[in-house]
């Protein structure tokens, strides 16, 4: 079985980019892969976070990956400071990467964008994500489309790490959705939707109430053409919702094109919000019921252990073959 990792930060409320993007293939791949998915907390700490809020999103992250339907029978859901190779296996690859090539990754220079000086481990970002690939054998990385650069390092360090050592990597891949990779801002179509966005009617968390749901959807950025047309360069707020329309109810953008011939954006926004509430509410409802759980815990540190014992062999390997150690 080919093996799968992914990882979340706990930086604030999982958005339906993060869903539709990510935390959707996650599910679906877990049936025949074995799946292991990351809280990346060791990678929120890369801007500064208040550490009770830091504590309470990693088990916010926890309970809506299970909430969303990642079941801990068959995948290895665990949090990455609880695995020390993480750490490890990131300076082995930070002695293999240059600067120049981490001065090109685009998120750091977003993050880092007008202010004198960033934290280092902003800049070395990537090469801790590699870790968490590299660290697991993994074959394939699902993940958004914003992430395509940070595979691409990843992918570059373990092909030139082989080829300087022993063969000690498998060479991943991406796995990127073909609708849902890139959900926009619904204030600003042109930005993806984050969760660091000032405004929150940018996004939609999935936890949000239904009230919020409609005030964000109704207030959604459009055009003024008054048709409901796919045309991501000159509608692209338009096209991003019925992005989100299609993908929560199966329904093809085709199709939705169609019915909504002759409607205007007000009838077709009001159906939106009914959708997206009924896509999320069975969401909310288990993650209510989980995220002061034991259960919780539980898996948590059974993940942790599974997880470690794949990494310890990693780390065997990679000392062997880089001559560490005794
Ligand atoms: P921030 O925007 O604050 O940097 P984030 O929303 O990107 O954070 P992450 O935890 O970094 O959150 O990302 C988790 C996963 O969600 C990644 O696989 C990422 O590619 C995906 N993702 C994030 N934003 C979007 C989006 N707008 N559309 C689709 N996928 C997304
Ligand atoms: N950088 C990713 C989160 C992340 C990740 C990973 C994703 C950290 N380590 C390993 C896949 C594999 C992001 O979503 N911003």
């Amino acid at each position: 079985m080919k093996r799968v990792f992914s990882g979340v930060q706990p930086t604030g409320n999982i958005h339906l980019g993060n869903y539709l993007g990510a935390l959707k293939q996650f599910v679906e791949l877990q049936d025949d892969h074995e799946c292991l998915y990351c809280i990346v907390d060791l990678h929120a700490i890369t801007v500064p976070q208040d550490p009770k809020a830091l504590r309470e999103h990693i088990l916010d992250v926890a309970a809506l990956y299970l909430a969303v339907g990642i079941d801990p029978k068959k995948s290895i859901v665990f949090v990455q400071s609880d695995v020390s190779g993480h750490s490890e296996l990131s300076w082995v690859l930070t002695c293999n990467s240059y600067t120049g090539e981490l001065s090109r990754m685009t998120q750091f220079k977003d993050k880092s964008k007008n202010k004198e000086s960033a934290p280092t481990g902003l800049f070395t970002y990537p090469v801790l994500m590699a870790a968490d690939i590299l660290l697991y054998d993994t074959d394939i990385v699902p993940v958004g489309n914003d992430q395509k650069q940070h595979i691409e390092l990843c992918r570059d360090l373990a092909i030139r790490i082989n080829g300087k050592y022993k063969d000690t990597f498998v060479v991943p891949d991406g796995r990127f959705l073909k609708a849902g990779a890139r959900i926009m801002a619904l204030d600003d179509p042109t930005k993806k939707m984050s969760k660091s966005a000032e405004n929150i009617h940018s996004r939609i968390s999935l936890l949000d109430e239904p009230s919020k749901i409609k005030k964000s959807i109704m207030k959604a950025t459009t055009d003024s053409e008054g048709i409901i047309r796919y045309d991501v360069e000159n509608k692209p707020g338009i096209s991003n919702l019925l992005t989100i329309y299609s993908v929560l109810s199966g329904i093809s953008i085709e199709d939705l094109e169609k019915k909504y011939e002759g409607k205007g954006y007000g009838d077709f926004k009001k159906d939106l919000v009914e959708v997206t509430v009924n896509a999320l509410a069975p969401i909310k409802a288990r993650y209510e019921e989980i995220r002061h759980s034991q259960e919780l815990l539980d898996v948590l540190e059974e993940g942790a252990q599974k997880a470690d014992a794949i990494a310890k062999k990693t780390m065997a390997r990679v000392k062997e073959n880089f001559g560490l150690g005794r």
